[in-house]
């Protein structure tokens, strides 16, 4: 019988909805040793929850996370909270023996990762950091081949992560805003994703060096009464160095104007290149300089084939999947570890080390300087 993990999930806006959707086609598609049930849902305002947990099949609700996250039937608890609550969800849930998954950026700052992290694993349970992409089949492949070798030595890893939300002056204060709730802006919530995939894919950090600004300094506040200091990056740039040599280069703007959630890398080796783009995400550009000179050039590899990562479990070549099933993914790889009692990946010690590059770029950009990164060593 499959042991089935009892989930309680606390938020229920734009994330609480992914997973949701998540856990829902987990069981359809992939054959695991765990089941998920969607046990209770937790949110602070008790309309909206009774209607969330109605669409998505939560079982039960509840609006007070401490209580939830005690409750003895529940045995992982998903955090989808602003960044401030991340930490004292965490802390709370592990103390109650509970596994855990928690949305990226980890945490507000190091020092608050290092004591999830370090707590997580003394409580001896499963703990997951959301970094959906690691589980595009495109992006996973890409680590196949960069891993076989095919890129050769790396030279440069290039990303950039592009939104435009924020252009509009009178778009008002959010909690993405205030650095009080969430730590940092477009940093946390975008250069996170594309500093887990530069680990990912070619390896540790060695120094940093970045420049953030928030263009827009003040924005109408929700209640029409006046306006609010935005004290959250609206942009963050940034260099890197690589411990395997390699040099890199972050863009996260929420001020791209035309670009809604564009998210693009580029990987230069000695023997070939690799190039994503998330609004392309069925694809795979690759090219390789072992071809013969004449033919050689960008071939685009259309990844939905059943050998690559992930496909099997969906639909045949060609029949394309989106954003969502990332999730569906990366919640296979926790509902089985879970189940099998095998730590996952990626975990809170991927959550902590990124945290540590985002902290220092933050501090790079402060003290205009380059800061060099330990990997918690
Ligand atoms: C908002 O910027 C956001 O939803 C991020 O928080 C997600 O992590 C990203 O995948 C899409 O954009």
């Amino acid at each position: 019988m499959k042991k089935s993990v009892n989930i309680g999930i606390i938020g229920s806006q734009f994330m609480g909805k992914a997973h949701s959707n998540g856990y829902l086609k987990l069981p359809h598609f992939f054959e695991l040793e765990g089941k998920p049930n969607m046990h209770t849902a937790c949110g602070r305002n008790g309309t909206a929850l009774e209607a969330f947990s109605k669409k998505y099949g939560w079982q039960h609700q509840e609006t007070d996370w401490k209580r939830m996250v005690r409750n003895d039937a529940i045995d992982l608890v998903d955090v989808c909270t602003p960044n401030n609550l991340h930490r004292p969800c965490v802390l709370e849930a592990v103390a109650h023996g509970k596994h855990v998954l928690c949305e990226k950026p980890m945490a507000m700052n190091y020092v608050e990762a290092l004591e999830m992290y370090e707590a997580a694993e003394t409580a001896g349970v499963v703990h997951m950091m959301i970094f959906n992409y690691r589980f595009v089949p495109a992006l996973a492949l890409a680590k196949k081949l960069i891993e076989s070798g095919k890129l050769g030595a790396i030279h440069h890893f290039n990303a950039v992560y592009y939104q435009d939300w924020l252009v509009d002056p009178k778009f008002p204060m959010v909690w993405r805003h205030d650095a009080k709730t969430t730590g940092s802006g477009a940093h946390g919530d975008m250069n996170a994703h594309i500093i887990d995939l530069a680990r990912f894919l070619i390896g540790d950090f060695e120094a940093v060096t970045g420049l953030q600004e928030v263009f827009v300094k003040e924005r109408p506040l929700q209640n029409g009464k006046g306006t609010g200091k935005v004290t959250a990056d609206d942009t963050t740039l940034f260099m890197a160095r690589f411990k395997n040599g390699a040099l890199g280069s972050f863009n996260a703007s929420r001020f791209a104007n035309g670009f809604k959630n564009h998210l693009r890398l580029e990987i230069f080796g000695s023997e070939g290149s690799i190039c994503f783009n998330l609004e392309r995400l069925n694809e795979l550009q690759y090219f390789s300089s072992s071809d013969d000179p004449s033919l050689q050039g960008f071939k685009t590899i259309l990844v939905t084939e059943n050998s690559h990562p992930y496909i099997d479990a969906w639909w045949p070549p060609g029949h394309i999947i989106g954003w969502e099933h990332t999730f569906v993914h990366q919640f296979a790889q926790l509902i089985d570890g879970i189940a099998k009692k095998e730590q996952v990946v990626p975990n809170f010690y991927d959550g902590l080390c990124c945290q540590e590059v985002l902290d220092a770029v933050t501090l790079s950009a402060k003290k205009e300087a380059w800061i060099s990164i330990n990997n918690n060593k």
